[in-house]
């Protein structure tokens, strides 16, 4: 089939968990799909047309159990590990970011444990969060006890706020273990946080997860915990640029809950943070099957 042969799969996960400070993500996919209309198949910032050398398909969306998280983290991991049986490689819409578990329980069925680049303003390793252990706030948490990651090869984003500021480390040290701040991409620039990150990930399999909370709340405002102080549009869209030329094996983009933005310029960020997504896999493909 026509997902099966494809390089670069889209899919939707309209699913949230209904626990946030302001519900609504499962509408997410719709509205970057449609906000996605904006974009043109030639990509000048990384030089790469990936609708016309790639076989990317739209794999449309993973119904979930909007009434049982347990068995929507299941379908979904089940849907992810179909699609990707024969090597394709996923660019997932959310959601809320209780997807990520069981898409990179499927991406590490098939590479083992990855790396992982994590943008967002949180960090999302609450124990349980509202007394639940499948929710927007906990995946990663539950993918370090479960083997998934490889903890040395570990990054976090655009974090902010008094619990992540890490004073006892100094600015080096902190970037060394992946932990760049909002503050910190201010301050560094982003050719110094791009290096950092690529210092860290190496060449080992990465998954991208982008939580569009990471961008300033004037960028994003159609999302659940919107924090102040966040990156700017520009400044994400640059690092994932810089990522080019690395083991890309999928991403995701989540958190995008329309409702709360009639302007739609979180569903216009969040597709082309999707658009650049699809091109940097795209690109990782074309450099590790040459001649394609
Ligand atoms: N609000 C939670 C925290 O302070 C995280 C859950 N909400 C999120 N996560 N949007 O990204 O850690
Ligand atoms: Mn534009
Ligand atoms: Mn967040
Ligand atoms: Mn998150």
């Amino acid at each position: 089939d026509e997902v099966g042969r494809a390089d670069v799969a889209i899919v939707g996960v309209p699913f949230d968990t209904g626990v946030s400070y302001r519900p609504g993500a499962r509408f997410g996919p719709s509205a970057v799909r449609e906000a996605s209309r904006l974009l043109r198949p030639y990509h000048p910032g990384l030089d790469v047309s990936p609708f016309a050398t790639q076989q990317v398909a739209d794999a449309g969306d993973i119904a979930c159990n909007p009434f049982d998280i347990g068995e929507a983290v299941e379908t979904i991991e089940e849907a992810a590990s179909g699609l990707t049986a024969d090597g394709t490689r996923l660019v997932t819409i959310g959601g809320d970011h209780t997807i990520a578990l069981p898409l990179l329980r499927a991406a590490a069925r098939r590479h083992g444990p990855i790396a992982l680049l994590h943008f967002d303003a949180h960090l999302d390793t609450w124990d349980t969060y509202f007394g639940a252990e499948y929710t927007h706030g906990t995946p990663f948490r539950r993918a370090i006890e479960e083997g998934i990651l490889d903890t040395e090869a570990i990054g976090h984003v655009g974090t902010r706020g008094p619990l992540y500021a890490k004073q006892d480390l100094d600015d080096d040290e902190r970037m060394g273990f992946g932990i760049v701040t909002s503050a910190d991409v201010m301050r560094r620039g982003v050719d110094e946080v791009v290096d950092a990150l690529r210092r860290r990930i190496g060449d080992r399999p990465l998954y991208l997860s982008i939580d569009i909370d990471v961008l300033d709340p004037s960028h994003a405002p159609g999302t659940g915990t919107p924090e102040a102080g966040g990156l700017t549009s520009r400044e994400l869209l640059e690092i994932l640029r810089g990522l080019a030329g690395g083991n890309l094996i999928g991403a995701d983009v989540v958190e995008v809950a329309p409702a709360y933005d009639h302007a739609e310029i979180t569903s216009i960020a969040a597709s082309h943070v999707a658009y650049d997504l699809i091109s940097l896999l795209a690109l990782s493909i074309s450099s590790a099957r040459p001649g394609r």
